[in-house]
């Protein structure tokens, strides 16, 4: 490959995450590649545009044979993107199985008697972490920097520390850490700790996740621990909170150019500037409190009759594992519970619920943030939550509530938002009622607040915050050895 060639003169960044930022698609003769959206994708993108990084990840497509890999490789070589291909078994059990129906569910406090221990699942989970290792050590130079990404690649920091042992590796994790009185269920849960601890630093949305890995590492594996650094085979580890942030300057262009106001004309032609706008958004997911979310919007129907007619919940669910039986099963539901709603209540002018089930192109998305008096965002449990922070981002006029769950990551930032126990309903319905009956100016003093937040922390700034800690480990490590 041609990065190799160039490894002896310069450093390098590479980035590894499951998929790449692009999707790759069979199409009648050959492929046809779109980038992918993504809180990940576009924020690591503008790091990737530099000429000195490289992102290694899955395409997203089972590649059936050598010379279609052949072509894929070459397409992507010129976007210093470097495939790992996956088999579909590998698919099946590493992807679906070992990270989407154990971690995930574990990860998110999803009853733990769901999680499914398929020995199989471990290890295939473990032969592609090999093959990620495969694909890094084939590009990497000795002075490159590592940024693993994410729960399907938590055996890889350990991996790449034994084939590369003096390389700088950082890895950070998108969804939560759960108390160790969760992660102690994994059969595994020794060797995903010693795999993460190869890494020299490891980033979490906050301050709790970090909290919890260390009561993990320390229980299950022979660290010395002090404050949030680990001695882990005589190597400086490191553990802290990164928070995530967006693009902000994106979300406030967008809610300024003319094809999102021609958008949002629309919605108000549709729901007249009368009737209020609940939104939310998100990837099909248990974990996001979709049918919670929906339980309180018909509560309110059925405790304030006065907002029937009023006011509409405009509902965007984002399709997402949809083979995956569990997810199946939440769709079946949601379906049948906003029918039941909509057959109930809707009147011959007024639908309370306007659902989608597909994706939208981001103007669309950045319209309904600047049509919406309320944003609720409330997941069971979520390592960041990054719509939260877009529907800020977007309120140019300064109004407009945000409902967000405890559970967020985001809600140790967005502390001036109306927060919410996803797990209880009436108080759900209750904060609806708060948010309807919000006065403007008060509105406004929140979301000024909040703003604040969101346009300081931006995902460049996140980047750059982790990037530099991560030499500045490195330093350290080096001056406690030659001390
Ligand atoms: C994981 C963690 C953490 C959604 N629908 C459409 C669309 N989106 C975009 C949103 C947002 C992103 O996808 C979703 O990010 P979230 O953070 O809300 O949730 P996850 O996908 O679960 O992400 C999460 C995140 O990683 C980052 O670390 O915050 O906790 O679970 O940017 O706008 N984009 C487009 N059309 C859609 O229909 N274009």
């Amino acid at each position: 490959s041609s990065y190799t060639t160039n490894t002896e003169k310069m450093s390098k960044t590479i980035i590894i995450s499951n998929r790449l930022p692009v999707k790759v698609n069979q199409i009648e003769h050959g492929f046809q590649f779109t980038s992918s959206e993504g809180g990940l994708a576009t924020g690591l993108g503008s790091m990737h545009s530099a000429d000195d990084t490289i992102w290694i990840g899955w395409p997203g497509i089972a590649v059936k044979n050598k010379e279609d890999e052949a072509n894929i490789t070459s397409f992507l070589d010129k976007r210093r993107l470097v495939p790992v291909f996956l088999s579909e078994e590998d698919i099946n059990e590493y992807y679906e199985g070992f990270s989407n129906d154990i971690i995930w569910p574990i990860f998110h406090y999803y009853a733990s008697v769901h999680a499914n221990y398929k020995q199989s699942n471990w290890e295939y989970y473990k032969s592609v972490n090999q093959k990620f290792l495969d694909v890094v050590t084939r590009v990497a130079g000795p002075d490159d920097t590592i940024w693993v990404h994410d729960y399907q690649l938590l055996l890889l920091p350990g991996l790449l520390r034994s084939a590369l042992p003096g390389s700088t590796i950082g890895f950070f994790q998108h969804i939560p850490f759960p108390s160790f009185e969760l992660f102690r269920l994994i059969p595994w849960r020794s060797e995903l700790i010693a795999g993460m601890l190869g890494a020299d630093l490891l980033g979490f949305h906050t301050f709790n996740d970090v909290r919890h890995f260390l009561d993990a590492a320390t229980q299950l594996a022979p660290v010395n621990t002090s404050a949030n650094s680990l001695t882990y085979e005589g190597r400086m580890v490191l553990a802290e909170s990164f928070p995530m942030g967006i693009d902000n300057r994106r979300y406030l262009d967008l809610a300024k150019s003319d094809v999102v106001k021609q958008h949002v004309a629309e919605v108000k032609a549709v729901h007249t500037n009368k009737r209020r706008l609940i939104l939310s958004i998100d990837r099909l997911d248990y974990s996001k409190g979709i049918l919670q979310r929906l339980q309180a919007f018909e509560l309110l129907l059925e405790s304030n009759p006065e907002y029937v007619g009023e006011v509409a919940l405009h509902m965007i669910v984002v399709p997402s594992r949809d083979t995956v039986p569990q997810y199946r099963d939440l769709k079946e539901l949601i379906d049948r519970r906003v029918g039941e709603i909509n057959a109930k209540y809707r009147t011959i002018n007024w639908t309370p619920v306007y659902y989608f089930y597909r994706p939208f192109p981001i103007e669309e998305l950045s319209a309904l943030y600047l049509s919406a008096d309320i944003c609720m965002v409330t997941p069971m449990r979520d390592g960041m939550n990054l719509v939260s922070k877009e529907y800020v981002a977007s309120r140019v006029n300064q109004d407009g509530v945000l409902i967000l769950s405890e559970m967020a990551g985001a809600a140790k930032e967005l502390v001036d938002a109306i927060l919410v126990n996803p797990s209880n309903i009436a108080s759900m319905r209750d904060a609806i009622v708060t948010g309807l009956t919000m006065p403007k100016a008060e509105q406004k003093r929140r979301m000024v607040l909040m703003q604040r937040v969101v346009a300081k922390f931006t995902v460049a700034h996140w980047m750059k915050l982790f990037m530099s800690r991560l030499a500045e480990v490195k330093q350290m490590q080096t001056s406690l050895s030659t001390r």
